[in-house]
Parts: structure tokens; C-alpha cells; sequence
């Protein structure tokens, strides 16, 4: 059994797609960022970084007791080896997947976390820190558009990688990007919002969350967050 610490945001949506493509069994455990959840000091222990999601793989392969993964890119990765799904094992293919899977990582989801930020949530209109993040969307968008011109899926077989850029697609015109703009990714997102497990992925997180994750009290939860006092145990 998979625990799974979870709210229904792009990140945690990768995390319910995983687990609902590859049929594993596994427990939702609701961490509500809105009301400052993640700073419970047991889920600390898990995800020292106070963010969702997080997983506690109850039965690991190496069958050593309970074994614990915060950030969704070693999520994806560690559920994607101990299944063998998802990610080949052929050094060249799994590295195809897994240049897509850091490019997400560390290009996609946060410089959309910052079109989200500044376009949406920021309480001020600042025109140069939207101009530069719609900017940014767009060019990312190109990228993925490109890749996927000859490739059903972003490296050619479906992988971690699509489960890892999808749900940050999902929220494209709140990003200010228009899908017709971007033939190939439409048409993979039209693919990738077909599939059943991508569906049932998501009415999971239908059933928990109610309303928008940012309104006047969780702005302050999320967006005021300096260096957390230490926990003494
Ligand atoms: N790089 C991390 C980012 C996780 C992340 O930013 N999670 C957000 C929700 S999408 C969160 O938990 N925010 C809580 C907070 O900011 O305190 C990952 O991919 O797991």
C-alpha cells in the first residue's frame, strides 16, 4: 500500500495519475496547504520542504520497512522503477524520459508556478513580472509543441514525462496561452485528457477540494513564508 500525501494541485495531480495508470493500491492522506497542513510536524518528517506531495511505500522492494519520497520528479521515478512501468530500462530511452521529466522539474512547474503567481494571485499588477512569465509560458509551450510534432507522446511511447507536464497544461488559459496556438500540444492534450486513469485522477481530487487553494487566509500561509522555526521533538 502507497500513502499518499496530497492536495489536488498540478503536483499532486501527477502523483493520482501515476498510481491510477499503473492500478496501484494506495491512500490518499490530505494535506490542506490552505490552512497550513504541510507544516505538521509528522508530515515534516516525510516532506522537509513542507510541499505536497510526498509518498510512504509501505511494502519497498528492498523490504526494509517503510521508505518515504518527497518531490514529484523522484516520486515519478521511484513508483515508475519499482513497477517497471512507465520509463524504459534501456539506458538511452530512460534518459530521453528523464531529460523531459528535469526539463519539467526544473523549467515548466516553476516557471508556471510563477505565471500562476503573478497573473493571478500577486495582489499588485506588476506588468514586468507577468510580461515576463506569459513570455516564458509561451516559450516553454513552443518547446513542447516541437517535441511533440513527430511523437505521440513527448518521448514517443506515453511515460513519466506526460505525467509530469500535463497537469501543468491543464490551467492554460488562466496562463494566458491558447492551445490553438500550439497544434501538437493540443492534440496530445486532448490525448492525455482522454484517458481514464487521467480522469479518475482527477475526480480524486475533485472529491477533496472545494474552492480555490489561495484566498485571503492561505495567502498569507503560502505566499508569506520565511525560514520556518526549528521543531523541537
Ligand atoms: N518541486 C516540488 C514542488 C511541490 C510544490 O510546490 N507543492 C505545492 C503545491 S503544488 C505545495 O505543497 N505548496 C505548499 C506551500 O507552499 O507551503 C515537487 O514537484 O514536488
Amino acid at each position: 500500500m502507497i500513502e499518499l500525501f496530497y492536495w489536488p494541485t498540478p503536483n499532486g495531480h501527477k502523483i493520482t495519475i501515476f498510481l491510477e495508470e499503473a492500478e496501484l493500491p494506495y491512500q490518499i492522506r490530505v494535506v490542506n496547504i490552505s490552512t497550513g497542513e504541510q507544516f505538521d510536524p509528522a508530515f515534516l518528517k516525510i516532506s522537509p520542504n513542507n510541499r505536497i506531495p510526498a509518498i510512504v511505500d509501505h511494502a519497498p522492494v528492498d523490504g526494509h520497512g517503510p521508505l518515504s519520497v518527497f518531490e514529484s520528479g523522484a516520486i515519478l521515478q521511484y513508483l515508475a522503477e519499482k513497477t517497471g512501468k512507465f520509463l524504459p530500462t534501456d539506458t538511452r530511452r530512460k534518459f530521453e524520459v528523464m531529460q523531459w521529466l528535469f526539463w519539467q522539474m526544473g523549467g515548466l512547474g516553476p516557471m508556471l508556478g510563477q505565471n500562476h503567481h503573478f497573473v493571478t494571485y500577486a495582489p499588485e499588477k506588476i506588468p514586468y513580472a507577468i510580461e515576463r512569465y506569459v513570455k516564458e509560458t509561451e516559450r516553454l509551450y513552443g518547446i513542447l509543441d516541437d517535441q511533440l510534432a513527430d511523437r505521440e507522446f513527448i518521448t514517443g511511447d506515453y511515460s513519466i514525462a506526460d505525467m509530469a507536464c500535463y497537469p501543468w497544461i491543464v490551467p492554460h488559459e488562466r496562463q494566458q496561452m491558447n492551445l490553438n496556438d500550439f497544434p501538437n500540444l493540443k492534440r496530445w492534450f486532448l490525448a492525455m485528457q482522454a484517458r481514464p486513469a487521467v480522469q479518475r485522477a482527477y475526480a480524486k481530487g475533485e472529491g477533496i477540494k472545494s474552492g480555490s487553494t489561495v484566498n485571503e487566509q492561505s495567502r498569507k500561509i503560502l505566499f508569506g513564508q520565511g525560514r520556518r522555526p526549528k521543531v523541537v521533538s
